[in-house]
């Protein structure tokens, strides 16, 4: 069976992708400003609400009526933490078939009514993702790439930025909410990069600001610390809009990826220098 030929009559990964995005974030938005139950995972930094889960159980419910027979990791199935996230990583990565979900990323925005949050699906066909749908209900924009077909917005390819240099780069990073190991990197990456970049953004959604890098409007991004569900989507649309995503040490993106460098290609050799040069200065 051919990758984007699913069974006769049933509909295509990618439409049941765009489907599940688009019902998930619609349903989401309604819910702004009007969640019911703040939970906290590991500490004040890291949120989940009840939207969260319900949106994993929409698209959890779609995925399954189409392909029953496909393996699906998401969010908030897996128990907090980086190490039960790498296990269950492990337990599905090599599946026929695994639909890779946050059902929102960019939980503490949607909780304070800043929007800028996403829903992100991914599909990976025996640990190689193959497909990739952001949809941000704020701004009505889904972003979609499937492998060897490049990068779209609403049906407009896309394409990543020109600037060669750091100097003329704008570039993106988050905040970690894990304190001991993340924070502290991502932040040794924020001081040493900030003279050197034109300017540095941090919005709080790691698969958005990867879109972004997708679609030209930023040139690069790094994160310390993130999770298949927070990257698989938007490291396709990148790679299909002609730019590069790796690991902070130069490996090739693959979805045991945690540590990443995601940019237009032209500046990545030198943002992952840099951030090398970062992690080692003591301090
Ligand atoms: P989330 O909203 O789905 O939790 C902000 O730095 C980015 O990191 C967001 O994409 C956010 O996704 C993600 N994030 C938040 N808490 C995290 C955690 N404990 N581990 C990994 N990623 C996290
Ligand atoms: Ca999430």
């Amino acid at each position: 069976m051919a990758l984007a030929d699913p069974v006769v009559g049933s509909k295509s990964f990618a439409a049941v992708a765009i489907n599940c995005a688009a019902k998930a974030g619609e349903w989401i938005k309604t819910k702004l400003g009007n969640y019911q139950q703040l939970d906290l995972k590991m500490s004040s930094h890291d949120l989940v609400t009840e939207v969260d889960k319900g949106s994993e159980r929409l698209i959890r419910g779609l995925i399954g009526t189409h392909f029953p027979n496909h393996s699906f990791l998401g969010e908030e199935g897996v128990e907090p933490g980086p190490e039960a996230s790498a296990k269950a990583l492990e337990d599905v990565r090599e599946a026929e078939y695994l639909w890779i979900v946050d059902p929102i990323d960019g939980t503490t925005n949607f909780v304070h009514g800043f929007p800028f949050f996403v829903v992100s699906i991914a599909l990976a066909h025996r640990g190689e993702v193959i497909l990739g749908v952001i949809y941000d209900p704020s701004k009505d924009e889904l972003f979609i790439a499937e492998k060897g077909k490049g990068a779209y917005v609403h049906g407009k390819p896309i394409e990543v930025s020109k600037e060669d240099t750091l100097q003329s780069s704008l570039v993106a990073t988050g905040f970690p909410a894990e304190q001991r190991y993340a924070l502290p990197l991502n932040m040794k990456g924020i001081q040493h990069l900030a003279p050197k970049v034109r300017n540095i953004r941090s919005a709080g959604s790691a698969a958005l600001h990867l879109a972004y890098v997708a679609a030209g409007r930023l040139s690069g991004f790094w994160e310390i610390g993130l999770n298949s569900w927070d990257l698989a989507a938007g490291a396709l649309l990148i790679q299909e809009s002609g730019g590069r995503v790796t690991d902070t040490e130069g490996a090739e993106y693959h979805l045991g990826v945690r540590n990443v460098v995601a940019s237009n290609g032209r500046i990545h050799d030198d943002l992952i220098k840099e951030l090398r040069e970062a992690a080692d200065n003591p301090s």
